[in-house]
């Protein structure tokens, strides 16, 4: 065989593009790309955690628990690819993936959800470009999180960039049962499918109603502080010192 025939033979094997100036241009602009994913990310990360600190004092509890945040897996950027019938290229990921970059924002409650969405998209330069809201439609196994596919402009030294990302906002609950659900089922095969998948559907059911109650008992006890606490009292003062840009709960956990 000749080293013409080898080299042929291995680009076959490692499906690798056979023309090497085109796979060469094609990882620079992939490392490029995925710079600006990790930029976009940061900026959303930034946005979050300055409203997480400003509807801390205003409501003297943080509304964001903890951030997660993750740039697709280049096996998992192919996978869609292809599901999507679209070819794997540079330029495909970004005319047709919206999720490269993720950020998942965990809150203590459900209408913490939305005060933190509703925040995030009154920002000037933060557009919404798409909402899926699987807490009002639960998916079919019980997943529930509210998905905000937004553009957010990146500055780059050639002018500012607009690059999507998918924000998942959820409560610790709901996390909670989307975590082992990923781990136990999501989009794998399984032996005594529908057991398992009824089993699912009864956990998020109940972790659902549990907050819901958590909900009504955080009014309760709120209630009942208000009642309790003296007319004119400074309520904001003991929240201001616990407020820090680096509350170790935002740290704890940085990537999903
Ligand atoms: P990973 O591993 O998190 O990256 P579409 O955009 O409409 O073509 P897509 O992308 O499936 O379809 O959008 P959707 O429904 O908004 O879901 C996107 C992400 O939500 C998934 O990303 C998961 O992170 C999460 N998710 C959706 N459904 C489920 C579910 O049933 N269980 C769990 N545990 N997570 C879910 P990826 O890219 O699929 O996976």
């Amino acid at each position: 065989m000749s080293f013409n025939e080898i080299q042929t033979d291995f680009i076959k094997k490692i499906k690798l593009p056979s023309d090497p100036q085109y796979f060469y241009d094609q990882s620079v602009q992939f490392g490029e790309l995925m710079m600006m994913y990790n930029c976009a990310i940061r900026e959303v990360r930034t946005k979050l955690e300055v409203l997480n600190d400003e509807l801390s004092i205003r409501n003297s509890r943080n509304p964001i628990e903890f951030i997660e945040s993750r740039i697709k897996r280049p096996l998992s950027i192919v996978d869609k690819l292809k599901r999507y019938g679209e070819p794997v290229n540079v330029e495909s990921i970004e005319r047709s993936l919206n999720d490269v970059a993720g950020i998942r924002v965990i809150c203590p409650f459900i209408d913490d959800i939305y005060s933190v969405a509703d925040m995030l998209l009154s920002q000037d330069d933060i557009t919404l470009i798409k909402k899926k809201d699987y807490i009002e439609n639960p998916k079919p196994n019980g997943y529930r999180s509210l998905h905000l596919i937004v553009a957010v402009p990146v500055p780059m030294i050639r002018g500012h960039q607009e690059c999507m990302a998918e924000i998942q906002i959820r409560t610790l609950a709901m996390d909670f049962w989307a975590a082992l659900e990923h781990q136990l089922k999501y989009k794998q095969q399984i032996g005594d499918e529908e057991t398992i998948v009824a089993e699912l559907k009864r956990c998020a059911d109940e972790t659902s109603s549990t907050d819901i109650n958590l909900l009504a008992l955080r009014e309760l006890i709120t209630a009942g502080k208000e009642e309790l606490s003296p007319a004119g009292s400074d309520k904001q003062q003991p929240e201001i010192k616990k407020h820090s840009a680096l509350r170790p709960s935002l740290k704890r956990r940085h990537q999903y």
